[in-house]
């Protein structure tokens, strides 16, 4: 390319942070301006880090950061093997660098290259957990009193072998951690789908008579369900009005969803291990989902998913990225712009900003207030990552849990 003015002459990754293996990456130019993009695939965070070193970043240097369009097809269209959360995720931190580099040149946030903003800030949702139904009420009003107007629930089943998903086991703190650092190979989890399914549309009522119809609900099966299962329960929780329904299925068949719509109207949300236009577009063009949960950490970056809601727009589909505490506060930033452009903007996951270690490893002044996320006007993506805070930390190998059913037959985490 003629007439280069910018040139990207370093970049390097980090990888650590405060209970999480934040994959960062900082991408250098000749005019002092640098980009931070995030990479943290979660519980295999070493292999989007080492994709960067060994492939991407060596061809990265010279190149004018500017061209974030080029670049994004030069790693996708021009590589042999596409696709895939380890080389999506490695793109996407080069993608979202590249973006806050832009907004830093133009002096402007990134929501503004976009197309400015539709809102003034965006609707999130927390997580309220429970091992049992009390539990569950009483974290709902905790969040309910700090000003959140939606959660999403998850609640311990009754004698189910060793807890479901999202909720803690017996013994351990009463959150529920995705990551587990301690074990040489996964906890196991044991999953009974009849107990589930006879209880899961109690806790609803329960919720409902609580808290009323105003409260947004939320609720994740986790790829629990066959496709008859989560057909027949999306009709029978229909009447507790949830907000949505969560990956009721494993969406690699996609067909799936095509059951679950004829027999209910329950709003279906799907997509957070999701890394492509491709792995959604059926979903998407048929009007199969009402939310799409790809988010710019696995998918390819601003440059992707920004594609991917722009053919959801046309299909009534909204926005409800993934937000699980494993997105480091720069994809969560890069979402945040997102959120206050997309006209079909839904709502968003929010675990992650707010602890001291965290805000001072990536200060930034994009905040939460009485439910709703706010994206500052600091020029690009405005976070920032502190070099030095970061030598605090190392890489620890973690693991998601794995599931059995109660006979020992591997099931869907
Ligand atoms: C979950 C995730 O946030 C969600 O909806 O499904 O917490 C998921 O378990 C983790 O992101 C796995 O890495
Ligand atoms: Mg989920």
């Amino acid at each position: 390319m003629k007439n280069q003015i910018m040139k990207i002459t370093s970049a390097e990754v980090f990888i650590g942070g405060p209970g999480k293996n934040y994959v960062t990456l900082k991408i250098m130019t000749d005019q002092g301006i640098y980009g931070i993009g995030d990479a943290t695939l979660n519980n295999r965070e070493t292999l989007p880090a080492q994709y960067l070193q060994d492939y991407l970043i060596p061809c990265l240097i010279g190149m004018d950061p500017r061209n974030s369009e080029d670049i994004w097809q030069y790693f996708y269209r021009g590589a042999y093997f596409r696709r895939g959360p380890i080389a999506m995720a490695a793109i996407g931190a080069i993608d979202m660098a590249l973006w806050d580099i832009k907004g830093k040149i133009a002096g402007l946030p990134v929501y503004q290259l976009f197309g400015g903003k539709s809102r003034e800030a965006a609707l999130v949702y927390a997580h309220a957990t429970g091992n049992d139904l009390d539990d569950l009420l009483e974290s709902i009003a905790n969040y309910q009193s700090q000003g959140y107007k939606a959660v999403r629930i998850q609640c311990g089943i009754p004698n189910m072998p060793k807890g479901g998903y999202g909720v803690s086991r017996e013994g351990e703190d009463s959150k529920h951690f995705i990551t587990d650092f301690t074990g040489a190979v996964p906890k196991e989890e044991v999953w009974d789908t009849e107990k589930y399914l006879q209880y899961m549309p109690t806790v609803f009522e329960k919720i409902r008579e609580r808290f009323g119809p105003d409260l947004k609900v939320l609720h994740d099966v986790h790829h629990r369900l066959t496709p008859r299962e989560a057909a027949a329960f999306a009709k029978s929780v229909e009447k507790y009005n949830l907000f949505w329904l969560e990956d009721p299925t494993p969406a690699e068949d996609q067909n799936a969803l095509k059951l679950i719509r004829q027999h209910s109207t329950a709003p279906i949300a799907i997509g957070e291990v999701f890394n492509s236009l491709w792995d959604c577009k059926q979903l998407i063009e048929e009007e199969l989902i009402d939310f799409i949960r790809i988010s710019v950490t696995y998918g390819g970056g601003i440059t992707h998913v920004k594609r991917i809601v722009e053919l959801a727009a046309i299909h009534h589909v909204r926005t409800g990225f993934h937000g699980a505490p494993s997105h480091s506060p720069i994809s969560m930033a890069a979402q945040g712009h997102l959120n206050i452009w997309a006209p079909n903007f839904g709502i968003q996951e929010y675990l992650v900003l707010g602890t001291p270690e965290c805000d001072a490893l990536f200060p930034s002044k994009h905040y939460y207030k009485d439910g709703m996320f706010h994206i500052s006007d600091e020029p690009g993506l405005g976070v920032d990552f502190d070099e030095k805070e970061a030598e605090r930390y190392t890489y620890k190998r973690g693991y998601h849990p794995v599931t059995r059913l109660e006979d020992g037959t591997m099931w869907n985490y």
